[in-house]
């Protein structure tokens, strides 16, 4: 096998990693991954058929496919704390949409966080497959302080009576108490589904509560925080599992996609390390930093801050121009890349926002820490302020460049 170069590809992807290598990463659901989450994510696996699950496959030639799924699974359980654990899911999305159809019929009611208040599209959204299937009904923050309020809750889980209630956010700056929610569920009779997608990483870091011995099902993917290959994964108690691994597959997915599998394998022994608990506090630490530093530059956190690696900033107060839109495309311009967002009660559409989101957990992989953070604060202001100013433009994008030189997350690519 001899075949040309695509070198018009590879141009392209070469271009990326410059990309990622000399601007600002502030996405809060992306991160930096290992050389070796790389390397089995790039693997012969790739080549591979192997639907079923191991000991039980579809297809011959899975005995070494089997290993690196066993391999995977144990892994998993033994981070979570899990009595089962499915690494198949190809996304958050069908990781969620196994959980809901596992479990429930069509049209029952469920109990998700509200879209325009930080939750996940996969949590009722009537335009995404959960809210099209089921009958969710949506809690969100308050008014005054802009957090959950467990007694809230409390009440509209009694009043509507949801076969389950799921947690979590997509943007969502402030800790989530599992034992509460466990309580609740217990008292209207429901499932507990935690959606741990953005704070995974924090769990198994250590910074933030494990709701496995809480929830009765926990999903979560594994690019964000945990710094894994894009997928997901399930973790559930055991009366559970053979239901969700049913659904997962045949039930949704067709063959799992090894390689990636064998990169969460390989994510997953790297949360394991003792390293991994300093990276995830400091993850916090620059996030607390970070949101400081803004709040002097004029910016309004959302909550007043932070407790995981996100936050939520309101422009208006900055400048009631000023959409979340037009902020990420002028922070794009100079070098700085995070997505516009809802505030929570925000009168903005989604596409055009009043806030921005913005994670440290990438920018922590590269090594930054908090006097970075005031850095990056301050590169925000300048270039918002600045926004009509390409001469200012360029200069921030000069630092920036400057700055993202010291922490390059792929020096060698
Ligand atoms: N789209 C994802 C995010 O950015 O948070 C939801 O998991």
């Amino acid at each position: 096998m001899k075949e040309p170069r695509d070198n018009a590809l590879f141009d392209i992807v070469h271009r990326e990693v410059e990309r990622q290598n000399t601007t600002l990463q502030l996405i809060a659901s992306e991160n930096f991954v290992s050389r070796h989450v790389l390397e089995a994510t790039g693997s012969v696996l790739t080549n591979k058929y192997s639907e079923g699950y191991p000991g039980k496959r579809y297809y011959g030639g899975n005995a070494v496919i089997d290993e690196v799924e066993e391999l995977a699974r144990t892994r998993c359980k033994e981070l979570f704390g899990a009595e089962h654990a499915n690494v198949q899911a190809h996304s958050g999305s069908t990781a969620n949409m196994a959980v809901y159809f596992a479990l429930f019929e069509p049209g029952d009611k469920l109990m998700g966080m509200r879209l325009d208040q930080g939750g996940h599209l996969t949590h009722g959204s009537p335009v995404n497959f959960s809210g099209r299937f089921f009958q969710f009904v949506s809690y969100g923050v308050t008014e005054s302080d802009e957090r959950l309020d467990y007694d809230q809750i409390a009440d509209l889980a009694a009043k509507e009576r949801p076969k389950a209630i799921i947690a979590g956010a997509t943007a969502y700056p402030r800790l989530w108490d599992p034992e509460a929610l466990r309580r609740i569920c217990d008292d209207v009779g429901a499932l507990f589904i935690f959606d741990a997608a953005h704070v995974a990483g924090l769990i198994v870091g250590g910074v933030h509560p494990n709701p496995v011995p809480y929830a009765d099902v926990v999903t979560f993917t594994t690019h964000k925080t945990l710094r894994g290959p894009r997928g997901a994964a399930i973790v559930c108690k055991q009366e559970y599992a053979q239901a969700i691994d049913k659904m997962v597959m045949p039930g949704i997915q067709g063959g799992p996609l090894d390689h990636v599998i064998a990169a969460k394998a390989v994510a997953f022994f790297e949360a394991a390390q003792p390293s991994f608990k300093d990276y995830a506090a400091q993850v916090v630490r620059n996030a607390q930093a970070l949101a400081e530093a803004l709040a002097h530059e004029g910016f309004r956190l959302v909550s007043g801050g932070t407790d995981n690696h996100l936050m939520l900033v309101d422009l208006r107060p900055f400048d009631a121009d000023l959409t979340g839109k037009q902020a990420r495309l002028v922070l794009e311009r100079a070098g700085i890349t995070l997505n516009e967002n809802t505030v929570p009660n925000d009168p903005r559409p989604p596409f055009k926002a009043s806030g921005v989101r913005i994670g440290t957990a990438a920018e922590t992989t590269a090594g930054m820490a908090e006097p970075e953070m005031h850095e990056v604060a301050a590169l925000i202001g300048r270039a918002l302020r600045g926004r009509d100013d390409d001469g200012e433009l360029d200069s921030v994008r000069d630092e920036v460049a400057t700055l993202c030189s010291k922490f390059t997350p792929y020096p060698d690519l």
